[in-house]
């Protein structure tokens, strides 16, 4: 994929334009570069410098320390907090951590030639060293198809292990040892069972149990099974408890143990690749002699002003294999921290915040191509309504004239029983409801949209209709609301109105498309026509509030008055100038700064409003100011979103598709916002709305060629530039376009 074949003429042009990096000899035929992250020195600290693996269920994160490896590992529903919606935090509860596995080699403490590595696209970590005049490898994986994490210690030189195996549980479990297996139980406060199990399988050598390790002595090699679970269900009516945790890890624990290493790697890696390889991104080529320096040196020399364009495609992918190690169907969504948790009191509880960053975390899934991993999303916020509309239906917030609201709504945070922590965040739920809407506008099934997508949309819009108010000359708004975490309360905040006229057109469009619910659609286009729009304030200001008392020196991380810009589509520059540019004023008001999170959302936004350039600013922004050595978004601390918020702004900046015309058609915009720091590249597997497929190249900065594929037969007009045209393709058909727009 790095290989810009047949460009050769143009490569001295373009090594000319960059004026940097690398002699064009080196850029022809040159092999990709490998998505690692590597370094030389063993992890000491969990949140910047160990390495995350996980299969959206199990994960760990990797020391690689030689004499004490440490692999400290978690559970996606090791949770605290019951169904209480009252919004302490005490009852919500938050996610936990869950133990550790240490494999302890007394005596490796001097080793040298010692390297750690991270490789994307196996999703395989790798340690080797050399001790004693031994060499010594160690990988590490969580398997997706077998249910377990796997260990895997070998040498060059028989006879070369001995040491020990312990586990430790984060909480007051117990932990024994028989034969060759490891036992950690216990329940947490809320009466959730958890229990890992791990099994050693050596190779030569001997291996014994004591109290609660395990001895090794004179291996040849070592796998490690490890294996976890609670007894959560995502079920109300079952109480959110399913099978026994026991049961849960033996029953993939022992059948991953008649398996060889080998069988178990290789499915490991089909599994994992099937998603990983899907999209393939080049925007330029870093010199060798910076490239294989370890990722915190690059990282350090790109904090200093350097150029390394491998290092902004390598934090572009880490966001996807986040996106595999911590969501994939069957698991709970990606919480703050993804999976990764240490602690049993993590900052923000690692929770749902419904605010920015449960949605930020699936930005990516759909345009980078992971559309399965964004359905525990779906499906953890299907599971919680039931407590969610009771909640919502007690309060009298929601209550006119005596009447509930239909429907349901959300606090800023919650968790995976019902419960809700914080104030209300009322229109979190035309924001959870925007994702269940995206899946069916990338992927087009009516099966879904029908059945799952479209009774929560319209629920929403029920729940709107009950609670918007009339202002004197009838225009709608929401009453009593907050923009997030910033100013007062009042009625009509940008941030409302946004999400209220998101809901609207997405149930509008959803009716469409099924052809049903005519009345009641054309009742909330009504609706939307008399919803107020945000005002252009005194300094020609999108205006956050009803009121115009916007500072133009503001810098508040959160950007909430601009949902309706990105990740909404109520303002464009291509459909709506004004307000575009408003929001432009807004934006730039924010300023370049902020938390991890809200540095990353920019890169979305300045994408939206076509700015490369400035979308450029902010990734790098990103890179030289919140990411940590293991690649990690620091808020700071450590959270997850701006790491998913990082890539779903690339894909922004080199297609969009989330506006439609008048008739309908996907408009598909290739390199919307391609930065000038980018002179040549190519992106291959990204996805448009409307079933599209598309890669692009471009060269000196413009467009050389793209292929778009279409499941779904949907008519189309792609935009580059100024230039449209407009393409009926069947379902599975693809067109290429030249630089000229010209069909090839
Ligand atoms: C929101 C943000 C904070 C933080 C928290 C988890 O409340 O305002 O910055 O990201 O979520």
């Amino acid at each position: 994929m790095k290989r810009l074949d047949g460009h050769c003429g143009r490569v001295l042009t373009m090594v000319a334009a960059l004026g940097v990096l690398v002699p064009a000899s080196r850029l022809l035929g040159e092999e990709a570069a490998p998505l690692l992250l590597w370094y030389d020195a063993p992890a000491k600290n969990w949140e910047r410098e160990a390495l995350p693996i996980g299969n959206g269920r199990l994960g760990a994160m990797v020391f690689g320390k030689v004499a004490e490896e440490r692999l400290q590992f978690n559970v996606d529903s090791l949770w605290t907090g019951d169904e209480n919606p009252s919004g302490g935090y005490g009852s919500m509860g938050g996610y936990q951590a869950f133990g550790d596995l240490f494999i302890r080699l007394p005596g490796h403490t001097d080793a040298d030639e010692y390297r750690r590595e991270l490789d994307l696209a196996e999703g395989v970590v790798r340690i080797s060293y050399r001790y004693g005049g031994v060499s010594y490898r160690r990988e590490y994986f969580c398997s997706h198809p077998d249910q377990v994490l796997v260990a895997r210690l070998t040498a060059e030189k028989p006879d070369s292990h001995t040491g020990t195996i312990e586990l430790a549980d984060a909480h007051d479990g117990t932990v024994a040892a028989e034969n060759n297996r490891l036992v950690s139980a216990g329940a947490l406060k809320n009466g959730l069972r958890y229990e890992a199990q791990a099994l050693v399988l050596h190779e030569g050598g001997t291996l014994v149990a004591e109290m609660a390790g395990l001895t090794f002595t004179n291996c040849n090699s070592l796998t490690v099974l490890l294996a976890a679970a609670t007894d959560y269900a995502m079920d109300a009516g079952r109480n959110w408890r399913g099978n026994p945790p026991r049961e849960r890890a033996a029953g993939t624990l022992n059948p991953a143990a008649g398996k060889s290493y080998g069988a178990l790697r290789s499915a490991h890696v089909k599994d994992h690749r099937s998603l990983f390889d899907r999209v393939a991104l080049d925007v330029g080529r870093t010199a060798p002699e910076a490239r294989n320096q370890p990722t915190d040196k690059r990282l350090g020399a790109y904090k200093q002003g350097g150029a390394d364009p491998d290092l902004e495609e390598l934090l572009f992918q880490f966001g996807r294999y986040l996106m595999i190690g911590c969501s994939r169907p069957g698991s709970l969504p990606a919480n703050l921290q993804g999976l990764w948790n240490d602690k049993n009191r993590a900052p923000w509880h690692s929770d749902y915040h419904t605010n920015s960053n449960i949605q930020m975390n699936y930005w990516p899934a759909e345009p980078a191509n992971l559309p399965e991993c964004h359905r525990p999303l779906l499906a953890l916020v299907r599971s919680q309504l039931p407590l969610w509309r009771k909640a919502t239906r007690a309060d009298k917030e929601f209550t006119r004239g005596g009447k509930p609201a239909r429907g349901w709504t959300v606090r800023t945070s919650h968790n995976i029983t019902g419960g809700m922590g914080w104030k209300w965040n009322k229109p979190g739920n035309a924001w959870h409801a925007q994702h269940f809407w995206e899946h069916y506008a990338f992927g087009g099934d009516k099966t879904y949209l029908r059945k799952v997508a479209y009774p929560v949309l319209k629920e929403v819009c029920q729940f709107w209709e009950d609670h918007l108010k009339a202002l004197p000359d009838g225009r709608l708004v929401a009453p009593n609301g907050w923009s997030p975490e910033h100013g007062p309360t009042g009625d009509g905040c940008s941030y409302h109105q946004e999400l209220i006229w998101d809901a609207f057109t997405n149930y509008i469009e959803a009716a469409d498309a099924l052809g049903i619910d005519h009345a009641y659609r054309d009742k909330v286009a009504a609706m939307r026509e008399m919803l107020l729009v945000p005002a252009v304030g005194r300094w020609g200001q999108l205006q956050e509030w009803m009121e115009d008392r916007d500072k133009p020196d503001d810098h508040h991380r959160h950007l909430s008055h601009l949902v309706g810009l990105h990740p909404g589509r109520q303002f464009s520059p291509l459909t709506t100038p004004k307000l575009a540019k408003a929001a432009e004023v807004s934006l730039r008001g924010r300023g370049d700064g902020g938390t991890g999170w809200s540095k990353a959302w920019k890169i979305s936004q300045w994408a939206r409003l076509l700015d490369g350039d400035h979308a450029y600013k902010m990734l790098r922004g990103t890179l030289k100011s919140r990411i940590a050595r293991n690649l990690y978004n620091l808020h700071p601390p450590f959270q997850i979103d701006g790491n998913f918020g990082a890539t779903a702004g690339v894909c922004e900046m080199l297609l969009q598709s989330h506006l439609r015309t008048d008739d309908g058609r996907y408009r598909v915009h290739l390199l919307p916002a391609l930065p000038s720091a980018w002179k040549m590249g190519r992106v291959t597997g990204l996805r448009a709305r409307g079933g599209f497929e598309v890669d692009i190249t471009w060269e000196d900065g413009r467009l050389t060629e793209a292929t778009l594929r279409s499941a779904l037969g949907r008519p189309l007009r792609v935009r580059y530039g100024e230039k449209t045209a407009e393409h009926r393709l069947k379902a599975g058909e693809a067109i290429r376009l030249d630089g000229d727009f010209k069909r090839i």
